[in-house]
Order: C-alpha cells, then structure tokens, then sequence
C-alpha cells in the first residue's frame, strides 16, 4: 500500500511525534465528514474537521478542530481570540497549511497556528482525522488529538 506524496508528509509527522498511528489512502473520497464517516463506519461527530480561520484585519490563521457534527459559531472564536474572524480563502489554506481544502489534517502544518479543539470531540473513545488528502485519514484518541495539536478545548458551536 502506497500513499500519496501529502499522505506520506502527515504519517511521518506522526511518526516524528512519537504516534504510531497508521494514515489510510482510500480509492473513495473522505473530502467531507460525511463520506469520511461512511468509509470507516462511524458517526458524522467522530470525524474531525481541520478548519482554517482568520483573524479579518491582522491575518493571522486560527485552527479549529471541530467535531464532523457541529458548525462553528464564527462569532464564538472571535471572541476568545480577541478579534472577528472569517473563514479561510482556499489560497490562505494552502499556504498555512501546506495542504489543499479536504485534505488539511490537524497536525503538521507549514505554520504554528492559535488551535480550538471542540469539547464535543472529547466523548468518543476514537475519533478520525484528515490526513493530507481528500481520501487519506487516520484514527486517534481525542487526548491524543489535544497533545498533540495543542488546542484549547472550548465550545464552539
Ligand atoms: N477530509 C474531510 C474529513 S476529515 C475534511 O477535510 N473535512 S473538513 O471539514 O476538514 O474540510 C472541508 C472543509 O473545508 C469544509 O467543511 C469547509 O468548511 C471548508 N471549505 C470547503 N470549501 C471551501 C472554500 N471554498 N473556502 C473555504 N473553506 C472551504
């Protein structure tokens, strides 16, 4: 089993952590939570969304990781970052992350990022993430996630 060149990065920035969790590239999209959930048989809320945000006037990129289940409340995040936010440009994606819309993982991103992590994630006992491209995920633990992301666990719906 090969994965793909973006694939490869995430699984060895795991390794490089010290996680021994394993990426799988599928032939089938996982590009939204809900084919992702579909291709390993889990509920919508287990799947991690890695949405990029940022702050409207300074620019600065905000990482929420949000439960496949929630939509963000924008208003909510500005708030604890002390600014109004707005959603990503595709462009501005790519450029902090290092990977294209429907592939961005939670981890290894070409910059550090301000990071949420949604308290909803934390009920399961596995969840799953992005990881690089829009047919690639991994599975981990919701303590794992906060490790090793860093984020601040809040509401975010
Ligand atoms: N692989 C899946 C499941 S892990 C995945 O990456 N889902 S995601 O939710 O993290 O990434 C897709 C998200 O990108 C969408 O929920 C949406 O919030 C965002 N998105 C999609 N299109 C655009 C766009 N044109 N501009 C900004 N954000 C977008």
């Amino acid at each position: 089993m090969s994965l793909s060149p973006s694939a490869q990065k995430v699984q060895r920035t795991l390794e490089d952590l010290g996680y021994d969790y394993t990426v799988i590239e599928f032939e089938a999209s996982t590009r939204t939570a809900a084919e992702a959930a579909r291709r390993v048989g889990c509920e919508v809320g287990q799947i991690v969304k890695s949405l990029i945000f940022r702050t409207r006037e300074s620019r600065r990129p905000i990482l929420v990781l949000t439960s496949g289940a929630n939509r963000v409340d924008e208003k909510r995040i500005g708030e604890y970052v002390g600014e109004p936010i707005i959603r990503a440009e595709p462009d501005f994606v790519r450029e902090v992350t290092g990977f294209a819309i429907g592939g961005v993982p939670p981890i290894g991103h070409a910059r550090p990022m301000e990071t949420f992590l949604d308290e909803d994630l934390l009920q399961y006992e596995v969840i799953w993430a992005a990881a690089g491209t829009p047919r690639a995920i991994f599975q981990l633990t919701p303590a794992a996630l906060q490790a090793m992301s860093g984020g601040k666990v809040v509401r975010v719906k």
